[in-house]
C-alpha cells in the first residue's frame, strides 16, 4: 500500500524564473507592481511559492533572460534564499540572425551561433550545478517548398550530437516539441515521435520533455506519457493549460481532468514513487542543483505566463492544483483497478478511476502541510505574509519575462 504522503512530502515542483516578470501576448505586456527587476529577485520570489508550498524547491532559468555576469553566485544566492536552479533553458529564438531557424538554418555560420549558445547553456549548468538543459526549437518553414525539411532534419540532428557531446557526468538535455508557432507550415520538432526519435539515437542523456500545451486539440497526452515512461524517455514536463493553442495559462486550470489522466501514467509508471525510494532502480530525488546526482527521473516543470494575475499566488495556485491532481491519482485503488480491468468490467474499472478523481483531497493536503510545519492553505498564508506590499514598495521598474512581448 503506497504511503500517499510520504510520495507527496516529496513531491518537486520546478517553478519557472519567467513566470515572475511581467508577460502579455502581442498586442499588450501588463506591468505589475512588484515585479522582480532582476534574476536575483526572480528567485527571491519563487523561493515564496516554496516556502508557502514545501514541494517547489528549484527554479528554471531561462538564458539570456536571467543573463548575470557570475552564475555561481546567482546560484549561492539561490540556495541562501531556500531553492536551487534547476533546468537551465536555451533560448535561440529571439535574435534577428534566426528569422529562418537556428540549428536547422540554411547558413551553416547561423547554426555555429545558436549550437555555440547551447553549448554555453551547458557551461552555465556547470557554474550553477543544474543537470537538465531544456531545448526548444522555435524552427521551421512557412511555406511548402521554402526549405528542404529533410535536410532541416539533419542539420537537427548534428547540433543535438554536438551538444550531447559536451554533456557532463550527470547532465541531460530534454528535447521539447511544440506542433507549431511561431513556424506555420512545418515545424522541425513538431511532436513527441520526432523529439523521441532523436533522442533515441543519442542515448540515455537525452530525453522528451512534454509540454502540455504544445499539441493539436483532443492530442491524447496521457498516452503520450504512458509510451515515454515505458520507454524511459520521458525526461520532464512543462505543466501549463490551454484552451486554443499554446496558452501557457495556469496548469489545471483549463482541463483539471486530464491533468488528472497524466498524473495517473506517472503514477502507474512509477514516476513518482522513485521519490521515496519504492523502485530500487531509482531512489534520489530529481536534482536541482544537489552535488553529484545523476539524470533520472522525471522534472514536473511549470512553464507559464501570468499575463494577468498575479505572480507569485498564481504560482502557488499552479503547485497546488498539481499537488492535488497527484494526491487524486495516488488514490486510485490500483489493486481493485486491475481487478476490473482484467475482468473485462468496463464500467467497474471506469468507477474505480472516477472514485479517485472526485475526492475531495483539499483535506488531505491541508493536514500533510500541517505535518510539515507550513500553513493548511498556501494562497492565504502568502496573502498574509507581507511580502507583496513589501516588494511592491521597494521594486520600481519591474523586468518583462521576456516572452509575449
Ligand atoms: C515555447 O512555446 C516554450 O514552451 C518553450 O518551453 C520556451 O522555452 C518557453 O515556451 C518560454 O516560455
Ligand atoms: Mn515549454
Ligand atoms: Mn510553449
Amino acid at each position: 500500500m503506497t504511503d500517499i504522503k510520504a510520495v507527496l512530502r516529496a513531491q518537486h515542483i520546478e517553478t519557472p524564473s519567467w513566470a515572475y516578470g511581467n508577460s502579455g501576448t502581442r498586442f499588450k505586456v501588463f506591468a505589475q507592481k512588484g515585479v522582480p527587476r532582476d534574476p536575483y529577485e526572480k528567485l527571491a520570489d519563487a523561493a515564496q511559492v516554496h516556502a508557502h508550498t514545501g514541494i517547489a524547491p528549484t527554479v528554471a532559468l531561462h538564458i539570456p533572460w536571467d543573463k548575470v555576469d557570475d552564475y555561481a553566485d546567482l546560484a549561492r544566492h539561490a540556495r541562501e534564499a531556500g531553492v536551487g536552479i534547476g533546468a537551465i533553458n536555451s533560448n535561440v529564438f529571439q535574435d534577428d540572425d534566426y528569422m529562418l531557424g537556428s540549428v536547422t538554418h540554411p547558413s551553416a555560420q547561423v547554426r555555429r551561433k545558436a549550437t555555440d549558445h547551447l553549448l554555453e547553456c551547458v557551461d552555465i549548468m556547470d557554474a550553477t550545478g543544474s543537470d537538465t538543459l531544456k531545448l526548444w526549437f522555435s524552427d521551421g518553414i512557412n511555406y511548402p517548398g521554402q526549405d528542404d525539411i529533410r535536410a532541416r532534419q539533419d542539420r537537427l540532428a548534428e547540433a543535438l550530437a554536438e551538444v550531447y557531446e559536451r554533456l557532463g557526468d550527470g547532465q541531460r538535455f530534454l528535447l521539447e516539441y511544440k506542433l507549431f508557432e511561431p513556424a506555420f507550415y512545418a515545424t522541425d520538432v513538431p511532436d513527441w515521435g520526432t523529439a523521441y526519435a532523436h533522442c533515441v539515437k543519442l542515448g540515455p542523456k537525452a530525453q522528451v520533455v512534454v509540454d502540455t500545451g504544445h499539441h493539436a486539440p483532443g492530442t491524447n497526452i496521457e498516452f503520450i506519457v504512458a509510451f515515454l515512461l515505458r520507454e524511459g524517455k520521458l525526461g520532464g514536463f512543462d505543466f501549463n493549460s490551454r484552451f486554443y493553442a499554446d496558452d501557457d495559462l495556469m496548469v489545471g486550470a483549463a482541463d483539471p481532468f486530464q491533468l488528472f489522466r497524466i498524473m495517473h501514467e506517472v503514477v502507474q509508471g512509477a514516476a513518482l514513487h522513485d521519490l521515496v525510494g519504492e523502485n530500487e532502480q531509482s531512489t534520489k530525488p530529481f536534482g536541482g542543483s544537489a552535488e553529484g546526482s545523476a539524470p533520472r527521473g522525471v522534472a514536473f516543470m511549470l512553464d507559464q505566463c501570468h499575463n494577468i494575475e498575479p505572480k507569485i499566488p498564481g504560482q502557488i495556485r499552479s503547485v497546488m492544483n498539481v499537488q492535488e491532481a497527484t494526491a487524486k491519482a495516488l488514490l486510485v485503488d490500483r489493486e481493485a483497478l486491475s481487478a476490473a480491468q482484467a475482468d473485462g468490467d468496463v464500467l467497474g474499472a471506469n468507477a474505480v478511476f472516477m472514485d479517485a478523481y472526485n475526492t475531495d483531497v483539499r483535506p488531505l493536503l491541508a493536514e500533510l502541510r500541517e505535518e510539515m510545519g507550513l500553513a493548511p492553505d498556501p494562497m492565504s498564508a502568502y496573502a498574509k505574509s507581507g511580502y507583496f506590499e513589501k516588494i511592491a514598495a521597494e521594486r520600481v521598474g519591474g523586468q518583462q519575462a521576456g516572452w509575449g512581448a
